[in-house]
């Protein structure tokens, strides 16, 4: 077939149909296609810009994390001030800032609630629909240009669904998932974990290498704008569905209020509400609607008068230590954890609260007995955050640290300028317990019923030390441990043998390597297509992954360099566990796409692709692309002028699609995608 190249149209129209899934799937939080269809329509758009690096525009979604490390940040004048906000505590400081407004204004006001996204403020500039600058709200009168961090939120449009130019007013935040595994991955490596998502925030965004940034998976809803003769909406509301119309983010709680009594009503839901919310907020800001009486209102020197910020106090209680206790993770770090007298925390009773690591509990000096102040950071985990010196008994003395595991009193480790003390006895019970839980656990190896509980009796039995020993038990084995009887003692053991199947990447997150989440493991399973091209590939090669980086590649390095790894691949590799990422099997078919595992043959000319980017997609797919029709070929894809392997597919009966039919089976969405993307992704 003559290979028709892509036209700057095709890429025009391939562009717009990706910016339109982000819009829908960022913006909207209302995705049309699934993740796995999205990257493979992005991943045709890379192609074709590798091909036709002219026909690159800095509105691509490929153009987002850029490759320049900054080594400062510009300083940038705001057009007009981002003001702060006045604050109220109570209902009686509402009153009074309501009555304020009515007693200045003739008729009557409404008022417009929103929620107080804790994050920072940033200024985004859109020249004509291009998004050409964005700063941070700095000291309210110049800011820093963060542009090209603030790209790399996915959230925010790089061109407007109109050509208007304005400069609009925002708060970029962190998700609290975001913030949580930020912490997990800080606490693996040893790093001081961040306080809250604002810090998070706030840090994701001074990266000085926009791939860090992005890596921060930040997001952020608009509020204001600067009018402008291309934008001059006369209302909060109506600013807010200006901002909707082109394209931004807006929050989807806010509520006209006509008076105090609704405004309260408004902030009691939200108060009770707010710790279910996938973003952290610290009160509810009250404006006035109409931008004619914002107007007359107008400014104290710091903030409006037509607005005020209603703080909810983040919860802190005070609470007594009874003990200190030092728990073992899978890798092996010795987190400290304090026990308290229960107490009643933005919504739930907290008896133990995290002091992270060995130099926070030294920065605390913490001691049995103290009374401390605890919060939750980011509405999630409960934090100590001081002690009350001031009311310490004499008697209490200074903690000790532990120089032994708790566990197996193996000595205690700490790493050259990492705060974290670790375990690094391999035999560890703990490790060993934390390591086959974490692999027997459903984001890994799925081995359903196998719980730590049943995980700690085999290893107090010795019946187990590492993951490899769990396919060589037996029925008699299992019914050793406590409460297990034969008809569950079965099912465990063929919930073990099922997992044999399991495709490639889950063992390879299973087997618990430090940075290797479950996402990395499928970027390195998808790219080397085996346990053992990936044990022997270099640094380089695994480092050349995109999302792998010099971090998960040395840690990669080093366990399969040691002996016990490769004794027990090779144990796992001879009880028969997948090692091939081809071999995935029909497990993973339906959990991609339709062409997995697919014998296809292209013929004839196709509009949309050339001949190899066809092939490309299809073996991104998963598919099998070979050269001719046989009693093999599960699909031929016939472009126009097709010619003999059309006639001998109909003769064959084998399955004929045009190229429409091609096109359409990119973006069908699969029963399975909903499974796909519960897995953890890191
Ligand atoms: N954090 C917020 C938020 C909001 C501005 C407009 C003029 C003065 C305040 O969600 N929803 N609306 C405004 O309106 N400001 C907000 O945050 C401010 C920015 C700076 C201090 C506060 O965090």
């Amino acid at each position: 077939m003559t290979e028709k190249k892509v036209s700057f149209a095709d890429l025009q129209a391939l562009r717009k149909q990706l910016n339109e899934y982000a819009y829908q799937y960022y913006v909207l939080d209302q995705p049309s296609i699934s993740d796995s269809q999205y990257d493979q329509l992005y991943r045709q758009l890379e192609l074709i810009e590798m091909e036709h690096p002219e026909w690159i525009s800095p509105d691509s979604p490929t153009q987002r994390v850029g490759d320049q490390m900054l080594t400062g940040f510009q300083k940038v004048r705001h057009a007009q001030p981002l003001y702060s906000l006045g604050n109220a505590f109570n209902e009686q400081d509402m009153a009074d800032f309501v009555n304020r407004i009515l007693n200045q204004v003739q008729g009557p006001v409404s008022f417009i609630c929103e929620c107080k996204i804790d994050g920072l403020s940033v200024a985004l500039t859109y020249e004509e629909g291009q998004f050409v600058r964005g700063a941070t709200r700095g000291n309210g009168q110049e800011g820093e240009d963060v542009t090209s961090n603030l790209r790399t939120i996915k959230a925010l449009p790089l061109r407007l669904r109109r050509p208007v130019s304005v400069e609009v007013r925002g708060e970029c935040y962190m998700p609290k998932s975001s913030f949580l595994a930020l912490n997990e991955q800080r606490e693996a490596d040893g790093l001081p974990v961040l306080a809250n998502p604002r810090n998070a925030a706030a840090g994701g965004l001074r990266q000085l290498d926009p791939k860090a940034s992005a890596q921060r998976n930040l997001n952020l809803f608009l509020y204001g704008a600067v009018v402008s003769e291309s934008f001059h909406p006369h209302s909060q509301e109506e600013l807010f569905r200006e901002l909707e119309a082109v394209g931004l983010r807006t929050n989807p709680l806010r509520r006209e209020c006509h008076n105090l009594a609704e405004i309260m009503a408004y902030i009691e839901e939200i108060n009770e509400k707010r710790h279910d919310l996938p973003y952290e907020i610290d009160g509810v800001v009250v404006k006035v609607n109409d931008f004619a009486l914002q107007e007359q209102l107008g400014f104290t020197v710091k903030a409006p008068r037509w607005a005020i910020a209603y703080k909810f106090l983040a919860q802190v209680e005070e609470t007594q230590v009874l003990d200190v206790e030092w728990t073992v993770g899978r890798t092996g770090v010795v987190t400290p954890t304090a026990v308290m007298q229960p107490v009643q925390l933005a919504g739930t009773v907290v008896k133990r609260a995290s002091l992270h690591n060995v130099d926070y509990v030294k920065s605390l000096d913490l001691r049995i007995g103290d009374w401390v102040t605890i919060h939750k950071a980011g509405d999630i985990i409960p934090e100590v955050t001081s002690v009350l010196t001031e009311r310490r008994a004499e008697e209490t003395k200074t903690l000790a640290i532990p120089q032994h595991c708790p566990e197996c009193q193996a000595p205690l480790v700490q790493e050259e300028g990492q705060v974290a003390i670790r375990c690094e006895n391999p035999l560890c019970p703990a490790q060993q317990l934390a390591q086959i839980s974490h692999f027997a656990s459903r984001a890994a190896m799925n081995i359903v019923g196998l719980g730590p509980q049943i995980i700690k009796g085999l290893l107090e039995q010795d019946l187990i030390h590492n993951v490899a020993d769990l396919y060589d038990l037996t029925s008699q084995d299992l019914m050793k441990v406590d409460k297990i009887k034969e008809k569950s003692a079965q099912k465990l053991i063929q919930a073990i043998e099922a997992s044999k199947k399991n495709p490639l990447d889950y063992l390879l997150f299973g087997l618990g390597i430090r940075h290797v989440g479950a996402k990395a493991a499928r970027l390195l399973a998808q790219r080397f297509g085996s346990m053992e091209a990936l044990a022997q590939a270099s640094l380089d090669e695994m480092a050349s992954v995109e999302g792998i980086g010099l971090t998960i590649s040395q840690s990669l390095r080093m366990f399969f360099d040691r002996a016990d790894s490769q004794e027990l691949l090779q144990r796992l590799a001879q009880q028969g566990l997948t090692m091939t990422s081809e071999s995935m099997g029909e497990k993973i078919e339906s959990k991609d796409n339709q062409w997995y595992g697919k014998t296809v043959v292209l013929t004839g000319t196709m509009e949309h692709y050339t001949r190899s980017q066809a092939k490309q997609i299809l073996e991104n797919l998963g598919a099998n692309v070979t050269g001719s029709v046989s009693a093999k070929t599960d699909v031929l894809i016939a472009g126009s002028e097709a010619g003999s392997k059309l006639s001998k597919a109909q003769a064959l009966g084998i399955q004929i699609m045009d190229e429409a039919q091609f096109l359409s089976s990119l973006s069908d969405k699969t029963v399975d995608d909903e499974k796909e993307s519960e897995r953890s992704d890191e």
